[in-house]
């Protein structure tokens, strides 16, 4: 059976899980239209986290790749449209790394877009009752740097869709941070799959508005 492979993250800045993986991890394994979901959990390093995503690349030979990160303080399914070639970190990752202003590939091109079907994928979660949205920047932190490996990765691979979703806080986290927007750990395994039933049944993407104005 084809394969969709989705990554998580592990914990960073202190928290003591990432919404990221613990949704990812409960999806291993299951069947999403005609395909096989393969769950790994990717370093918040700036060292690690691609040769971690290339080896599952190797490894799975999938015909998706979703890449899922926790963005604190959003208040949606966040999926990203752009990953930009740089890395200019607020917090040290990890292993202490803190890169600023750093191509993360030397000479690449300034940035990719995600080569899901964003659009029709933002459509099928609205109407499943979960809120998303296009997001116009995936930041400048470990998962810009891995939508931006990813896409740098499947360059000569056009078969291979791959994008990069960002969740909120889960509600125990929000609890920690007092205003915070949450989504249950329940919604966002739903959406995912919402999401990823969407990227496997479109093959050219839906006209719909949804840019921002600033
Ligand atoms: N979120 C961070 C890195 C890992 C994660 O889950 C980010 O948005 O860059």
């Amino acid at each position: 059976m084809p394969r969709v492979l989705l990554t998580g993250f592990e914990p960073f800045c202190g928290e003591a899980l990432n919404p990221s993986w613990e949704a990812v991890r409960a999806l291993e394994g299951v069947r999403i239209a005609g395909h096989r979901v393969a769950a790994r959990c990717l370093a918040v390093e700036f060292g690690r986290s691609l040769p971690q995503l290339r080896a599952a690349i190797r490894e799975t030979s999938p015909s998706l790749v979703v890449c899922v990160g926790q963005a604190g303080g959003r208040a949606q399914l966040s999926l990203e449209r752009i990953g930009i070639n740089v890395d200019d970190a607020r917090i040290p990752d990890n292993a202490g790394r803190q890169p600023v202003d750093l191509p993360i590939v030397d000479g690449g091109p300034d940035a990719y877009f995600s080569t899901l079907p964003l659009k029709a994928m933002l459509q099928a979660l609205r109407r499943a009752g979960i809120p998303a949205e296009v997001s116009q920047t995936a930041g400048t932190y470990v998962c810009n740097h891995v939508l931006y490996g990813l896409m740098h990765a499947l360059r000569r691979k056009r078969r291979i869709r791959g994008g990069f979703i960002h969740i909120p806080f889960s509600p125990e986290q929000a609890a920690a941070h007092p205003g915070a927007a949450s989504l249950s750990l329940d919604t966002v395994q739903q959406g995912l799959r919402v999401a990823v039933r969407a990227a496997l049944t479109t093959r050219d993407d839906i006209r719909l508005a949804a840019g921002a104005t600033h």
